[in-house]
């Protein structure tokens, strides 16, 4: 294996002269003739070399960029504000889709070049941001490919995209701001009892108990969380919170209800969705005050100062911030961003005719992107809810639920072998099942046991409606 570092010239205006590529590359023999573009989370564009080693295993020669940003610790936010009151387009767009592409590109011809090799397969594969970073790949260098040369990837494993950028930053302070209109902020106590209460309660809508939610539609359909006021709940002193016990009130149940539907404008009209039922509240948590013993609404505000505001300031008061603040924040953000963090294009008719294939996955309980709302493409796309897991993760609540271990290995046999991913493969990875290997239903069809060791992929209409809600509050299709 050859670690290789070099340099394209793309120039930003101020912070760095020029964007570093790093390529690792499998010794020829090993060699098979792919080759692995990687991507970042949050804020970073990479995710460093722990991505690049994932090419290998497949004999790709696998690459990441820096974006230009200055460094491989550097993120977007270190960089896009060069003052208050200005943005650094030029940076921007290098973590909308430019710096991905380039290195893509530049990775191509390299690996070709190097391996003395007339053909490749192009892959990609990240989780995340890193999803969102694919898809700006597969939306929009595709035409032009598609024309003369195929389309620049032949497959992606995407988990988890923040394709919707604009709006799922923004949602990630709509649990705050139920808090506050509900002039209430539970202890993370209280809101664990509602969540472990969902678990227990919907854990057999998929027809196994086995602490696992793998129907989170059924249960957003036949649960309510007013079903826990009165349960009692007791916590240890724990991240910086004191000890608390006592018994869930009406108000948390009613907070919980409200961040479960989804964002709605003041007349009514849905403007976004939320985290599915059985999803940690995690961007609930208050901050508390010791002095007073009280616990406050709070929440991360990088994208509003930094992106709608231009400020590099992470301080926003809660206080005047309503329900339509943030329907507006959404759309004054997909106004700005449509053309270079919103990474959603609808129309992939050419990377289809290319042969294009995608695998997508998401954590069903995911509690940092909503998972709902995508269409299903079964031609060339195919997207796989993970039953119990969490954000690119499993989650430690419902430990027994399967994570996928071996997605690219599957976009690989779907592209160089036709082989259909009917099923993804996935494996529990803690809990009392460790090691269990299970398959994921293809959406729309959704698991049901008939039995402990018995799994159907069934449709159900009621279900399937919940996953694809009316955006009405805006004046226009929301992609
Ligand atoms: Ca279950």
């Amino acid at each position: 294996m050859v670690k290789f570092l070099c340099w394209s010239g793309h120039r930003t205006i101020w912070a760095a002269l020029y964007t570093n590529l790093w390529y690792w590359l499998p010794s020829p023999d090993q060699f098979q003739g792919r080759y692995l573009s990687t991507g970042g989370g949050g804020f970073a564009i990479t995710s460093g070399e722990i991505d690049l080693s994932s090419g290998l295993v497949f004999g790709a020669a696998s690459g990441t960029t820096d974006g230009g940003f200055g460094g491989w610790d550097a993120m977007l936010t270190d960089v896009v504000l060069p003052a208050n009151g200005t943005i650094d387009w030029d940076i921007l767009i290098n973590f909308g889709y430019r710096s991905i592409h380039e290195m893509t590109v530049i990775g191509q011809a390299f690996t070709k070049s190097f391996y003395n090799s007339s053909s490749l397969y192009s892959y990609y594969q990240a989780c995340s941001e890193g999803g969102r970073e694919g898809w700006s790949q597969i939306q929009r260098y595709t035409s032009l490919y598609a024309i003369s040369f195929g389309t620049q990837f032949d497959g992606a494993a995407i988990g988890a995209p923040a394709f919707r950028m604009p709006f799922q930053q923004v949602i990630h302070l709509f649990s705050a701001v139920v808090e506050t209109t509900n002039n209430y902020a539970p202890c993370p106590c209280e809101l664990e009892e509602i969540r472990n209460d969902t678990i227990t309660a919907c854990d057999g809508l998929d027809g196994r108990v086995d602490g696992v939610v793998g129907r989170t539609d059924l249960c957003r359909l036949q649960y309510n969380a007013s079903s826990s006021v009165g349960s009692s709940y007791s916590c240890a002193t724990a991240r910086g919170f004191p000890a608390a016990n006592g018994t869930v009130t009406p108000q948390a149940a009613q907070i919980a209800e409200e961040i479960y539907a989804g964002l709605f404008d003041s007349e009514g009209r849905q403007a976004y969705i939320s985290f599915q039922p059985a999803a940690s509240f995690s961007d609930a948590a208050p901050s508390y005050n010791a002095t007073t013993n009280e616990y406050y609404a709070s929440a991360s505000v990088q994208w509003v100062n930094y992106f709608l505001n231009n400020v590099a300031s992470t301080a926003l008061s809660l206080g005047n911030i309503t329900y339509n603040t943030l329907r507006d924040w959404m759309y004054q953000g997909m106004q700005q961003y449509r053309d270079t963090v919103l990474t959603t294009w609808p129309d992939l008719t050419d990377f289809s005719n290319a042969g294009g294939k995608v695998i997508h996955f998401h954590g069903e309980s995911d509690s940092s992107i909503p998972p709902a709302s995508y269409a299903a493409l079964q031609e060339f796309y195919r997207l796989f809810l993970i039953p119990g897991a969490d954000h690119c993760a499993p989650s430690s609540t419902q430990p027994n639920g399967p994570f996928p271990q071996n997605v690219l290995e599957s976009v690989i046999n779907w592209v160089e072998l036709g082989i259909i991913p009917e099923q993804l493969n996935a494996t529990v990875l803690a809990g009392t099942t460790t090691d269990l290997n299970q398959t994921v239903c293809s959406f729309p069809l959704r698991p049901y046991w008939s039995d402990i060791s018995t799994m159907e992929c069934v449709f159900d209409q009621a279900s399937y409606d919940t996953w694809v809600p009316d955006l009405n509050s805006f004046p226009m299709p929301v992609y």
